[in-house]
């Protein structure tokens, strides 16, 4: 069943999974608080799409579990560096299908008891998010703060570049630098202007959230919680959340973020094109977040080219070739030849475009040219082309699609 927040108009579903037999008469408390958790981050979120959440037993493969029984961030992590619920939250795209987007994997060794780290949990029987709920003796903490903790994880806070190598780089990762001092902080502009400075990241366990050594009153994300408190939602975590792309429409206290633009250039529905200088490739984008993230990062932004049709004859499919470039194509059989080609990864739809059969009058044709190094450039300038065709280094492939004019 899809619920839909009041507050925001946010939709969600919310499901129990692997639900062990000694907690059959439990579940119902456990849904209670999981859907308190998702009603109270709905308060200030509004999100694209529809979010299944879980609270799934199991292992998980992904994180191969060793220690105590325990609570586990659910999701994953695109190629893009946003996690799935956090793609859909800002797309509205649900790109894991069937599955969960996010929530709680728990431990399933806790056969008949809610255990976290080896301390049975609390399930507040009123569901209640007051910070002054007195919370029991059980030290394992409260179960709708936890759930609420690992849903943040799903929304963002996942760093791929400490536990998983830097191949692939979260947008997370992007916003977090490593100081002088050692210590890896949060640097979203949001979040430093909020905050008054970067965030310090913890240093022991993992980075995906803020240290110990922050003041006590931010517990949400912090590494090593207070078990014996409530976690609540402060300005802190909401402004991260927004430094991740996520579009958070209420704040605490009157908070109300200063106009920060990192890129007021951007027009929804134009192409852009960006350049980098170090490996001479090219890529095309019209997603604000990834070319947020790309800018910066080697990458120039060289402008808009032209604008995605609102009434497209095809899906300009993109890959990433072994060799380190991009490859379009809005050629169905060139893509499903590709996708078995393994020195091609496919990376889904770059947006959509006029096809190469009946372009409509006055659209931008978009021509191939091949470099004698194997690289691709995908040229809409006629002055660029003149170049390209006197030059012997380049090699005319013809028009690969039609673009809108701007
Ligand atoms: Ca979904
Ligand atoms: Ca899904
Ligand atoms: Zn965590």
């Amino acid at each position: 069943m899809t619920n839909s927040i009041t507050a925001t108009g946010s939709s969600y579903t919310l499901a129990l999974a692997g639900t062990p037999p000694g907690l059959s008469e439990q579940s119902n408390l456990i849904r209670e608080n999981a859907n308190k958790a998702i009603l109270y981050l709905g308060e200030y979120l509004r999100w694209e799409g529809v979010l299944d959440f879980v609270v799934r037993w199991d292992n998980n493969n992904r994180f191969s579990w060793t220690g105590n029984p325990g609570f586990y961030a659910y999701g994953g992590v695109l190629d893009s560096g946003l996690t799935f619920a956090q793609h859909e939250s800002i797309f509205g795209e649900d790109l894991n299908g069937e599955d969960y987007d996010l929530g709680a994997w728990i431990n399933p060794s806790s056969a008949d008891d809610l255990y976290n780290y080896g301390q049975s949990m609390f399930i507040d029987p009123n569901a209640s998010v007051d910070p002054d709920t007195p919370i029991g003796e059980t030290g394992g903490g409260d179960f709708l703060s936890v759930f609420l903790h690992e849903i943040t994880h799903g929304l963002g806070f996942w760093s791929t570049q400490q536990h998983e190598g830097i191949s692939l780089v979260t947008k997370f990762d992007q916003s977090t630098d490593q100081y002088n001092d050692g210590n890896w902080y949060f640097t979203g502009p949001y979040t430093v202007e909020y905050f008054g400075s970067p965030v310090m990241l913890a240093a022991t366990g993992s980075r995906d959230h803020y240290s110990h050594t922050l003041p006590i009153m931010y517990n949400l994300n912090r590494e090593y919680g207070l078990y014996n408190e409530k976690w609540n939602i402060t300005n802190l975590e909401l402004l991260m959340l927004k430094d991740l792309g996520l579009n958070v429409v209420n704040f605490l206290d009157g908070y109300s973020p200063e106009n920060i633009t990192n890129d007021n250039s951007f027009t929804e529905g134009y192409v852009y094109r960006l350049r980098n200088d170090s490996t001479g490739k090219f890529i095309f984008s019209s997603n604000s977040i990834e070319i947020d993230i790309i800018t910066g990062q080697g990458w120039v932004n060289e402008g808009a080219a032209y604008a995605s049709p609102s009434s497209a004859t095809t899906d300009l499919y993109r890959f990433m070739m072994a060799s380190g470039g991009h490859f379009y194509t809005s050629n169905i059989e060139e893509k499903n030849i590709l996708s078995q080609d393994s020195s091609f990864t496919y990376e889904g739809v770059a947006y959509q475009v006029y096809s190469t059969a009946e372009p409509p009058q006055g659209s931008i044709p978009v021509v191939r040219y091949l470099s004698n190094s194997g690289s691709h450039l995908y040229s809409t300038s006629e002055l660029e082309q003149s170049n390209l065709n006197a030059s012997d280094q380049w090699k005319n492939e013809g028009i690969a699609w039609y673009g809108e004019s701007i």
